[in-house]
């Protein structure tokens, strides 16, 4: 794959020794110390396999006095650390380049307390998001951050990732939605910022420094998340359009005629549905005609059902009536609302299954969004299927290019264009994804040379060995000493 070729690995690391395996036995016990080969080998590679390290080593501590003490140790003995958490991310941040010890919090899956009046929930970090979902819809309450990963992926890695996803453009950031977080610093200092107000002005808030820090200032240990009540009513139409123009002003029309409700509004061009419908198992277009060129997920989520789907239906009337959509399909029941959102979720999995991706995530300009899919589909003609998708409601643009095997030449008319394209429009090279391994070197791309200078004076105040995911997110050349 794409990753990056030319990183060294830093000579001021040590490698794992004997001493170091009976020291982390005798802390953590040794179901907690891995060395399996089968185990590390899933731990070394990435969800999308483009990105492999060669770990010897993989613990995992069943709590944060163990994290601390891991850390403590190994920033002690220099031994470079790569937290990992559902081991889902997409731009390589999760796994280890070289040998970096990886330390799962998997094993840290409590849910704290849910404070049943305000919903304000503490878990620990390595709880798997679907799990958290469903604890909270027996309590009334929805997490605020949904996505396709939601079966593996942990709320410390969401996070740490400043994971966006499905239900963004209703329920906002994680920037807005996480009250306090516990962190472990390089040291094993633990950072007990576990606040559950959702007013508390003393001092910097720190713990937006570690959400969509990607690892490389800490390990969170547990979050302090504000969960939304759980409405009763869901709705969801499946829409198509002849054209990108029309997609965008069904935006505008939505979120002025169905305000408050809306929950969801996502997009894919054709190119995604065929894709779809030739990979995923199951996946059906309810509706198929050549005319359709791009399609659209409408949600909304309210309080009272009869209101709430008249409200959709009537949107729906009026967009068809005013050319917007060529056709529409409200779901019947939650079996059609799957099988809809299947299409959504499905794209990835399709990509993975017809070969190797070259994958980005960008935040443009709405009325600018699809020109660049335009753009790489001239540039790239026939040797490559070029797919537009992802979060409209929020401008974020998830373009992949799709060949059944890896081509140089493809990636060569892909980077810097992309990048640089994006910049010029003064958008962002990852919206939701986080830079990584994938990224560390094109924040430029994004963010101006002071900011990232600063960037890096934080990371070396944090963490001074440089032990915290090495080699990602920042450039090396802002790291080293000078
Ligand atoms: P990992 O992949 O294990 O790690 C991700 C990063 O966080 C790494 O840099 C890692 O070092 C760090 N990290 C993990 N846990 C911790 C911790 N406890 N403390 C400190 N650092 C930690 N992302 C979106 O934003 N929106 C989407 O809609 C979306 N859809 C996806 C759909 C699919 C099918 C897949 C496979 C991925 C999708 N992703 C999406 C990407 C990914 O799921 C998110 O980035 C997710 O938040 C990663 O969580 P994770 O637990 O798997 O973290
Ligand atoms: C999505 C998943 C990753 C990708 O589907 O919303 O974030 O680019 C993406 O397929
Ligand atoms: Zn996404």
């Amino acid at each position: 794959g794409s990753a990056c070729r030319n990183v060294q690995r830093n000579p001021s690391f040590s490698t794992i020794d004997s001493d170091d395996i009976s020291y982390f036995r005798d802390v953590l016990g040794d179901k907690s110390v891995i060395q399996d080969v089968d185990r590390l080998s899933s731990a070394n590679i990435d969800w999308m396999h483009k990105y492999k390290g060669s770990s010897q080593l993989l613990l995992l501590p069943k709590d944060t006095e163990e994290v601390s003490k891991i850390l403590h140790y190994c920033n002690s003995r220099k031994l470079a650390v790569v937290p990992q958490g559902g081991n889902t991310g997409l731009v390589g941040g999760s796994v280890p380049v070289f040998d970096e010890v990886i330390v799962n919090v998997g094993s840290m899956n409590k849910i704290i307390s849910l404070d049943k009046v305000s919903g304000i929930l503490k878990c620990e970090a390595g709880c798997i998001l679907e799990n958290l979902d469903l604890f909270l819809a027996n309590e009334g309450y929805l997490m605020p951050i949904d996505l396709g990963a939601k079966g593996s992926c942990q709320i410390g890695g969401n996070v740490s990732t400043n994971a966006g996803g499905l239900h963004f453009v209703h329920y906002g950031s994680l920037h807005g939605n996480v009250l306090g977080l516990e962190v472990v610093l390089a040291d094993g200092t633990v950072l007990d910022m576990l606040g559950s107000l959702q007013k508390d002005n003393t001092g910097y808030d720190l713990k937006h420094l570690f959400i969509g820090s990607e690892g490389s200032l800490g390990i969170i240990t547990k979050v302090s998340i504000l969960t939304p009540p759980r409405l009763s009513s869901t709705n969801l139409a499946f829409l198509a359009c002849k054209d990108y123009s029309s997609c965008q002003k069904l935006l505008l029309k939505a979120k002025r005629g169905l305000g408050e409700v809306l929950s969801a509004f996502e997009f894919l061009d054709k190119h995604s549905m065929e894709l779809v419908l030739s990979k995923v198992e199951g996946a059906r277009n309810p509706l198929p005609s050549s005319l359709h060129n791009f399609y659209i997920l409408i949600e909304t989520t309210g309080t009272d059902e009869t209101y709430d789907r008249a409200k959709l239906e009537t949107f729906l009337v009026n967009s068809m009536e005013g050319g917007l959509i060529l056709d529409g399909a409200i779901a019947q029941d939650i079996n059609q609302a799957s099988s809809f959102w299947r299409i959504r979720e499905g794209i990835t999995e399709a990509l993975l299954k017809a070969g190797a991706v070259y994958k980005y995530d960008l935040s443009l300009p709405i009325e600018k969004l699809y020109e660049i899919v335009e753009e790489m589909r001239l540039r790239l003609g026939s040797s490559a299927k070029v797919l537009g998708y992802g979060h409209l409601g929020d401008g974020n643009l998830h373009l992949n290019v799709s060949t059944t095997h890896y081509d140089d030449n493809v990636f060569a008319q892909i980077e810097p264009f992309i990048y640089e394209w994006t910049s010029a429009h003064r958008g962002s090279i990852s919206a939701e994804h986080g830079l990584g391994l994938m990224k560390a070197d094109k924040i430029h791309y994004s963010k101006s040379t002071e900011i990232v200078r600063l960037m890096a004076s934080l990371k070396k105040l944090l963490d001074p060995n440089g032990i915290m995911n090495p080699y990602k997110v920042l450039p090396q050349s802002m790291l080293q000493d000078k």
